[in-house]
């Protein structure tokens, strides 16, 4: 069926619901979920953390016996699968739904398509593709890594008027006011990886954790790429290993004195994992459920992850102050964002700006 005038509304309201637990649901999506009736929103759902429920069952109890003859719009095509739970579709079924809206189809094998094809034969109304775009950017880390076998990779930059991230030897320098950093704490919990390389864990001793009110639970696990293993075993990272996953990236070369650092940062409660590509550690991450990183630091993991054509979006915060002699010059800036990005939103962040890119195509 074709789409209704209100559909793109209420479709981005979903899609404004499935964010609430963006990060939070992994390996499953976050699915958002609005059963309406008559013109007004009368059940809510939204994939629970850990991932279950899903969605639709918690929109349909909450919509009670207003589900009858309703309209549901959902983000992703409704399950068709017995996994963990029971088939989503059957839910909107039983529940004598008279419609389904929906935004993007499900790649899961166990589902795609199937789902709507169970409620068309059960004499429901289906329309699919309704703000697809919007829903694909909402969904991309799972879609990415159904799709490509790999998390989506965000690429978050801070960057000076006069082009820079940093200063050398600085340590960790301010760059942009309290709300853009406030901005970045609200990404990572919504992300299930942040990665720095080396340098950015020496030179500022990051924690890379979640610390704003409210979000505290949600920090994803840390990954540093070091293939000599040169990480200090006092580190912050290092050393709140036991409440926040750390991964060292290591190359697994035979040098002198790297399988004793392996082994202290073993006893330390970090991973060592040990690939030789940045494409082979995306790979070993998407097999363990991981749908998104965040790529924080420093100049030359971006420089490198660009120009292997590695990054979907581009996050750059745009501060208002100008960090000078010393500069470490940031790979990305206003003025020189790489061919193959196009803006999709932007945003006034206090006293800063925020840019977000993604990569055209595929
Ligand atoms: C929905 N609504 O809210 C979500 C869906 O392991 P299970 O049984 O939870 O199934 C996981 C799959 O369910 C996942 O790969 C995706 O296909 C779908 N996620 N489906 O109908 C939801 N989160
Ligand atoms: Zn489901």
């Amino acid at each position: 069926m074709a789409s209704a005038p209100d559909d793109a509304r209420f479709m981005a309201a979903a899609i404004r619901l499935s964010l609430w637990n963006l990060g939070r649901t992994s390996t499953n999506p976050s699915v958002g979920c609005l059963i309406v009736k008559d013109g007004v929103i009368v059940g809510r759902g939204v994939t629970a953390p850990g991932g279950r429920p899903h969605a639709e069952p918690q929109a349909l109890a909450d919509a009670g016996e207003h589900a009858r003859g309703a309209t549901a719009y959902v983000t992703l095509e409704p399950c068709s699968h017995h996994g963990k739970t029971p088939p989503c579709a059957n839910a909107l079924i039983a529940a004598g739904v008279a419609r389904v809206v929906v935004s993007v189809t499900d790649p899961d094998t166990r589902v795609s398509g199937r789902g709507l094809r169970m409620l068309e034969e059960a004499g429901i109304s289906v329309t699919t593709g309704v703000l697809e775009e919007e829903g694909r950017r909402a969904l991309a880390g799972y879609l990415t890594r159904q799709t490509k076998a790999r998390p989506q990779v965000i690429l978050k930059l801070a960057v000076s008027t006069d082009g820079m991230i940093g200063r050398q030897g600085a340590g960790q320098v301010a760059i942009t006011g309290p709300v853009a950093r406030g901005q970045v704490q609200v990404l990572r919990s919504q992300t299930d990886a942040i990665l720095v390389g080396i340098g950015t864990a020496l030179a500022d001793d990051p924690l890379l954790n979640v610390r704003l009110e409210g979000l505290e639970a949600y920090s994803p696990i840390r990954i540093v790429l070091d293939r000599r293993l040169e990480l200090l075993l006092d580190s912050k990272l290092v050393s709140s290993a036991s409440t926040v996953p750390v991964i060292v990236v290591g190359d697994g070369q035979p040098r002198p004195g790297y399988a004793d650092r392996k082994a202290s940062l073993q006893a330390k409660g970090v991973e060592v994992l040990e690939v030789d590509r940045p494409e082979a550690l995306l790979s070993a991450l998407a097999d363990r459920g991981i749908s998104s990183v965040l790529v924080e630091g420093g100049a030359r993991v971006a420089a490198e992850w660009l120009s292997a054509d590695l990054v979907d979006e581009i996050h750059l915060y745009e501060g208002s102050g100008t960090v000078g002699e010393g500069g470490i010059p940031s790979p990305v800036t206003p003025g020189t964002v790489p061919p193959g990005f196009r803006k999709i939103r932007s945003a006034v962040l206090g006293g800063d700006r925020l840019c977000v890119f993604e990569r055209d195509g595929p």
